[in-house]
């Protein structure tokens, strides 16, 4: 049988990667992308007119539209990664995360159900790390016990439970991975990781002079996700179904991914002050490129994620140290250098190129 799969967030960081990594297996891979006023699909830009590699519009917020692609792609395996994905966005717009985040993956289950496609369709479901939130130990396994501490982690609870609930009640392959953060080059901008990439990145470059942070303190358990989407798909290969969790068992602050960001970018930091007053200071000029602001502080903050990977290198056979901290946050910051670069040059050929259009060198 053909192994095609359907992905739910296919234009989101998880999405791009998995989507390669399953069309280098051989995979006709289908995923689900949602109208915008502006095409902005940059992530799977390289992808797009692959024989292999088709896109429908769909949202998770539209069951009729899950069940008729469902049925129409006919998947030996759904990977659901769309979500309202922001924690601190989540605070924002909590009903409509429970709506993504939760009801979503109901959706999916049931269009599978209506498609009568139970036992020849497995589910991935993306499950988070946030769903032990105000931790009760650490580091956390399969066994720890959750308590969600924001209304993302709330829903993605939902997610985590309606996923076990048709395992068990219709005997269907479905699994969810307890991811720990994972980021790369593709990572959405507002996430602290990448926040603080392009930000040492432009300041090194002088675009930018100083980037604002709110809690330093906090504790996260960083991979990178291209090493994360094989487990993904080792989930769905194993010959039983269950949840893992993904991690790399290795924790740092914000502030350590702050101090070795800039590093990569050229940039010696000294931190000097506490709380809101802290600051990095770039030893080199005396400046100050990193505050505190409380407007990225949360209503409730995870402070304590480490996670024991021990589960899935045993029974998936999977490194979870492929890629190391430093080399990830090398990855993210060369990348983004690069990037700056570009955009600077970019910037320079317009004007010029305006300027050659008024004075009409080139028409
Ligand atoms: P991401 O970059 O924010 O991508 C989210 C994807 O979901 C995008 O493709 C987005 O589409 C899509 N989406 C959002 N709302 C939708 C809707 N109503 N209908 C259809 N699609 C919708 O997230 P990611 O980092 O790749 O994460 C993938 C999944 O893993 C998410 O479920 C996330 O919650 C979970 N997770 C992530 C991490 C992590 O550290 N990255 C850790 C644990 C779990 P648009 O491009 O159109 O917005
Ligand atoms: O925050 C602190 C912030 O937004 C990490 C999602 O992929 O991973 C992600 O959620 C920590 C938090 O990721 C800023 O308070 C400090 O303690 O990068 P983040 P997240 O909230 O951990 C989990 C596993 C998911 O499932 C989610 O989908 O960093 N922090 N200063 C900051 N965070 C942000 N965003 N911006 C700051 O300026």
């Amino acid at each position: 049988m053909k192994n095609v799969a359907l992905i739910t967030g296919v234009t989101g960081q998880d999405g791009s990667y998995l989507s390669e990594f399953l069309l280098a297996k051989g995979y006709e891979v289908h995923g689900i992308i949602r109208r915008s006023s502006v095409d902005y699909r940059e992530r799977i830009a390289h992808l797009e007119g692959r024989p292999n590699f088709h896109l429908h519009y769909a949202d998770m917020g539209d069951s009729m539209s899950l069940v008729k692609l469902v049925g129409k792609v006919q998947p030996t395996e759904i990977y659901n990664l769309a979500a309202q994905s922001h924690v601190q966005v989540s605070f924002d717009a909590p009903e409509y995360t429970a709506e993504v985040d939760a009801v979503g993956v109901l959706r999916i289950l049931e269009a599978v159900r209506t498609n009568h496609l139970e036992s020849t369709c497995k589910i991935y479901q993306a499950s988070t790390s946030e769903l032990y939130g105000k931790v009760e130990e650490v580091p956390q396994n399969e066994n720890t016990p959750f308590h969600p501490y924001s209304p993302y982690a709330v829903a993605k609870l939902y997610g985590y439970w309606i996923i076990k609930e048709y395992r068990e009640a219709y005997n269907m392959f479905c699994c969810s991975g307890i991811l720990f953060n994972h980021e790369s080059e593709r990572r959405g901008e507002t996430f602290v990781t990448r926040k603080i990439t392009l930000a040492a990145a432009r300041i090194a470059q002088g675009k930018q002079d100083c980037v604002y942070l709110g809690n330093l303190d906090s504790l996260r358990d960083w991979g990178y996700a291209k090493d994360y989407v094989e487990c993904m798909w080792l989930i769905l290969q194993h010959d039983k179904s269950e949840d893992f969790v993904i991690a790399t068992g290795v924790q740092h602050t914000v502030r350590e991914f702050a101090t070795l960001a800039f590093h990569y970018a050229g940039i010696e930091l000294r931190w000097e002050g506490e709380g809101i007053n802290e600051r990095g200071i770039d030893q080199k000029t005396g400046k100050t490129v990193v505050a505190v602001s409380e407007d990225f502080y949360r209503p409730t903050d995870v402070v304590n994620l480490w996670g024991d990977p021990s589960k899935a290198k045993r029974e998936l056979g999977w490194n979870p140290q492929t890629t190391s901290f430093e080399e990830l946050v090398r990855i993210m910051v060369q990348h983004d250098m690069q990037k700056v670069a570009a955009d600077h040059i970019a910037g320079v050929m317009r004007t010029n190129l305006a300027e050659y259009l008024e004075k009409g060198v080139v028409k």
